[in-house]
């Protein structure tokens, strides 16, 4: 129950799901710092590092107002000796000698420009740096095996580095909402992830699709795929099977490619400008995320798809060490009673963690 609306320096709740993380803060500087550590720190393979920094980070986003000296920090949880190195050298002249260093580093660039390819991540990235590849056109010059969404992600490259704006994401939903209407009327079409927290803009498009009758929504995703695609608006798909099953037990899912086991269609859409006359040319290539979820474990969804990621792996690490609770996508298992709690709002989710609702504008942990 720890003030969310600390002043400086005192009491802060140590996981990021008992904080309210509001979209904008006063201390990008810092953040941004620790945020680039973490981010060189993954690519390392440094999960444990990446992840103190994310936290410290996470943290000063949490603060009323700009850090103004090292000692406020006083007794603010998480933040470590390296953190606070960063934080006192920014604070001091502005910027930190290492993370310059970093931002400038052929490594961090490499793998930054690699990884940005939907379909790379940093175990594919990281092979290519080590094999001598340093640019897109290295690739293709030296014949790279590529799968089929790398090399779509590749062609599209330009246009998925390019911020998905929130008029495009809701053009997006509108569009699957009018192909979901066709072949289930009553079938919901949400829009979740970054734009729910209210980010202006974003990476993809998170949509999550159900029914209000369990079970209805079996076998829509691949119709609503199909007729997309015969309306010319789908540049790419890989379509993914539920393979969740309640029966097998609770599983502690949220590794690094496991995130949930849903009807889930990863695609790229053609989607006409907006731009108007000014625009370049008639479409863009825009990431989405398509995600089927039965009504019963809907809100377990749409929290999990809500993000952000910190804010999602800090519920878990609560659910599971404060409560003794496997909580996914999916469900939430009380493993003291051996039970599944179920849930028909994000609301209850919280109250069965004992956690203080926090609205997703406020999840921008
Ligand atoms: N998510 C997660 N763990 C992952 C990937 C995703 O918990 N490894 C959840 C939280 C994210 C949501 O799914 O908020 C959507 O994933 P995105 O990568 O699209 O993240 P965002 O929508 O938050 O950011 P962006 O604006 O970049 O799309
Ligand atoms: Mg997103």
């Amino acid at each position: 129950r720890v003030a969310e609306l600390a002043p400086h320096g005192r009491q802060m709740a140590p996981y990021a799901c008992q904080r309210r993380t509001p979209l904008l803060h006063s201390n990008q500087p810092l953040t941004e710092a620790l945020e680039t550590l973490a981010e060189e720190a993954g690519f390392s393979g440094s999960e444990g590092r990446s992840l103190a920094f994310t936290r410290a980070a996470s943290v000063l986003k949490a603060l009323p107002g700009r850090l103004g000296a090292l000692e406020e920090l006083g007794s603010l949880p998480g933040i470590g000796e390296h953190s606070r190195r960063v934080i006192q050298d920014v604070l001091e002249d502005g910027v930190c000698a290492e993370v310059e260093r970093v931002k400038l580093s052929e490594r961090y660039r490499t793998m930054k420009l690699f990884t940005k390819i939907f379909g790379v991540g940093v175990r594919t990235a990281s092979r290519w740096y080590q094999e001598g590849l340093r640019t897109l056109l290295d690739l293709q010059e030296r014949n790279t095996k590529l799968t089929r969404q790398q090399q779509a992600g590749l062609r599209h490259y330009g246009d998925l580095n390019t911020p998905v704006e929130r008029s495009e994401a809701e053009s997006t939903s509108r569009a699957v909402q009018e192909a979901v209407k066709r072949f289930l009327p009553g079938a919901s079409v949400t829009l979740a992830g970054g734009f729910r927290r209210g980010k202006p803009r974003g990476h993809d498009v998170d949509l999550l699709l159900t029914h209000p009758e369990e079970g209805r929504e079996v076998g829509l995703l691949s119709r609503v795929v199909s007729w997309l695609d015969s309306q010319g608006l789908i540049l790419y798909q890989h379509s993914q099977e539920n393979s969740y099953g309640l029966r097998e037990g609770p599983e502690p899912l949220g590794g690094r490619d496991v995130m949930d086991r849903f009807e889930r269609c990863f695609s790229i859409f053609r989607l006409e400008a907006q731009g108007g006359p000014g625009a370049p040319r008639g479409w863009k290539a825009v990431r989405v995320d398509l995600v089927v979820a039965p009504v019963s474990q809907f809100p377990f969804a749409l929290l999990g798809w809500t993000g952000s990621r910190h804010f999602e792996r800090e519920l878990r690490r609560f659910a599971s060490r404060e409560r003794k609770m496997v909580l996914n996508s999916h469900a939430l298992y009380d493993t003291r009673q051996n039970l599944f709690l179920p849930a028909t709002s994000e609301e209850e989710i919280f109250q069965h963690l004992g956690l203080e609702y926090v609205p997703p504008a406020q999840r921008n942990a």
